[in-house]
């Protein structure tokens, strides 16, 4: 093991005694543990030692969660019944009273308790799931509508910016440091192609007619847990919660809830979108959601899943000509995989087009 997890456990102010610590979850971002005490009484816990490369400023993005998770345990507490400890994330404090610490190579970790008995899916084999994590992430947004203070800061600034994702590709293929660009002609097409139409969400938020809520902005379905009976439990990697569109959050739950494949399957005959799992996302979505959203907001819910596919299959194409900088990988062609199976999912959903606005207006 390349860090001492005991030693960095240490810092932090837990219960129980360190067990053991092992690698834990496929996100694509931090350095992820799971910390096992000895005791059974006592909680497990998730170390993160966080990737400060792509999160530039760890004291702002800490105080992002501490606000948003002293909010969502407030709401809890008035809700009979809940479990807090389950459905939102507990950061612990380390000894300093910081919720991060700084070890001695200057590493960024923080330390969460680790939800006991949930489910995470990578993919979604059932409607009864997906309208579950439709639920989850519309009772996110809703419990957050209302909290109080500044607008939280951007932990990464322009992240669903398209006009900004589409002028670094192209930067990129320019420079194209690592001598791929050559190779990726008819990806760079693909996308180049839907260019225009994808810039018509940060259209209508110019122009005051979608409001910036503050939203989650990672809603990949791994980020949803369920409970041991699959219903909605906890939304965690709140990294990115910050100012946003109901879009972003709407698009990237469908990217991978309804997707039949796997983010990087190979086998691209494989990778569609799922209708029955958009309408069963959809509706759990829109029952907590349902009264909040203007027309506008309705009207584009359908558009969302597109931009947001097309949004990450730009980001990974970028990612593989500008040499792996980014996203987390496994290969050497893994970024080009991501980027084609999300671009023949994009396809696929252009396809469905019609028939996912008709849901949505069925629905609202
Ligand atoms: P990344 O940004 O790298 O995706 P996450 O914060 O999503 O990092 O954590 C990675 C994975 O670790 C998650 O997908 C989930 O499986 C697991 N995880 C994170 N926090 C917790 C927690 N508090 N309890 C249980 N599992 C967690
Ligand atoms: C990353 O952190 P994780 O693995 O849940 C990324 C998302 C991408 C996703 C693609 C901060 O999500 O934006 O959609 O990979 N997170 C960040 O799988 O860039
Ligand atoms: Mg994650």
């Amino acid at each position: 093991m390349k860090y001492d997890l005991k030693e960095i456990f240490g810092y932090f102010t837990s219960e129980g005694t360190y067990s053991n610590g092992e690698p834990y979850g496929s996100g694509h971002i931090h350095d992820t543990f799971r910390v096992e005490t000895c005791e059974k009484d006592k909680d497990n816990y998730i170390l993160q030692r966080l990737n400060n490369n792509i999160f530039k400023n760890i004291p702002e993005l800490q105080h992002n969660i501490e606000r948003v998770t002293i909010h969502l345990r407030n709401k809890l507490q008035s809700i009979p019944g809940s479990n807090i400890k389950r459905e939102c994330l507990s950061l612990i404090p380390a000894r300093d009273g910081k919720s991060w610490i700084v070890d001695k190579d200057g590493n960024y970790w923080r330390m969460y308790i680790f939800i006991s008995n949930h489910r995470s899916y990578n993919i979604v084999d059932s409607p009864d799931k997906a309208y579950e994590g439709g639920k989850a992430i519309g009772r996110f947004q809703a419990m957050l509508a209302d909290m109080p203070g500044e607008p939280l800061f951007e932990t990464i600034p322009f992240f669903h910016d398209i006009e900004k994702r589409l002028q670094t590709l192209n930067q990129k293929i320019t420079e194209d440091p690592v001598g791929r660009a050559g190779t990726v002609g008819k990806e760079i097409d693909m996308v180049l192609q839907r260019a225009e139409e994808m810039k018509i969400i940060l259209k209508l938020g110019k122009e005051g007619k979608i409001p910036v809520r503050i939203t989650h902005n990672d809603t990949k379905f791994n980020n949803i847990l369920l409970d041991e009976n699959d219903k909605a439990l906890c939304v965690i990697d709140l990294d990115t919660v910050m100012p946003g569109y109901v879009h972003y959050d709407f698009g990237d739950a469908i990217r991978t809830a309804a997707n039949t494949a796997a983010e990087d399957e190979t086998n691209l005959t494989k990778v569609n979108m799922d209708i029955n799992l958009f309408k069963a996302y959809a509706k759990g979505y829109l029952s907590e959601t349902g009264k909040t959203l203007n027309d506008v907001e309705k009207e584009y819910l359908a558009f969302a899943p597109k931009l947001i596919t097309y949004t990450i299959a730009v980001r990974f194409l970028t990612d593989f000509i500008d040499g792996d900088k980014y996203f987390k990988i496994h290969h050497e062609l893994h970024n080009i995989q991501r980027a084609r199976a999300q671009l023949k999912l994009v396809m696929s959903m252009e396809e469905q087009y019609d028939e996912m606005k008709k849901i949505i207006r069925s629905l609202t």
